[in-house]
């Protein structure tokens, strides 16, 4: 009886589901970006963060944060699956782009898939673009500004660069890095212009 009760009030006065994509070339850290949430804010989940396959489909996973359930797909990243990210675009509230911090030769790249990806949206999504690997990564101070910089050219929807990394977090400058950052980052933002490490 409690738990019927309890599943109306739940029902009554939770928040609407935010459904979040994890978007990026292949090879960035989606994945492990999102087994960085698993294991940060999912405390049953045993798996081991940075152990992945190449994602064919998508990987899903909700969580519970601060009342609000937000739901992550992460979608695969090689070129032949890219035209597929659009097919999400319409339900989602928010972009989480991953870039690798360590792999500039495909910046070029990475970016004009954001911008294929922004100019299809037609809900005001919010994105944060996550400069990843920054464990490995040679200075990132002058990339993050230079993403910065892009973003207010290209990106008419509410954006945020971070940047961190999602297999070593605590390994940026010593900062307290959470997966949870990531998540109120994209549940909050609503200015642009915000560089943050994370
Ligand atoms: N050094 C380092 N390696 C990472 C980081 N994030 C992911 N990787 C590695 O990068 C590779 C690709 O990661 P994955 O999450 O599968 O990328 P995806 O294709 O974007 O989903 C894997 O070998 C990961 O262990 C990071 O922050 N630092
Ligand atoms: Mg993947």
């Amino acid at each position: 009886m409690f738990s019927i009760i309890a599943y109306i009030f739940r029902q009554l006065f939770s928040k609407p589901l935010k459904k979040c994509l994890i978007l990026g070339l292949d090879n960035g850290g989606k994945t492990t970006t999102l087994q960085l949430m698993r294991s940060e804010i999912n405390h049953n989940w045993n798996g081991e963060v940075g152990h992945t396959l190449p994602t064919v489909g998508l990987n899903m996973a909700r969580f519970q944060y601060k009342r609000q359930e937000v739901c992550f797909w992460d979608l695969g990243g090689q070129t032949a699956l890219r035209s597929l990210w659009s097919k999400y675009y319409d339900e989602a509230h928010g972009i989480l782009y991953v870039i690798d911090a360590n792999d500039p030769d495909r910046l070029t790249e990475a970016l004009g898939e954001l911008e294929k990806a922004a100019a299809q949206f037609v809900t005001p999504i919010k994105v944060c673009v996550f400069l990843n690997k920054c464990d490995v990564a040679a200075d990132v101070g002058p990339l993050t500004a230079q993403l910065d910089a892009w973003c207010a050219q290209h990106l008419k929807h509410p954006y945020a660069v971070l940047y961190g990394s999602a297999m070593r977090p605590r390994i940026i400058r010593g900062a307290p890095t959470t997966a949870a950052e990531l998540i109120e980052c994209l549940l909050t933002l609503h200015q642009t212009n915000t560089i943050k490490s994370i």
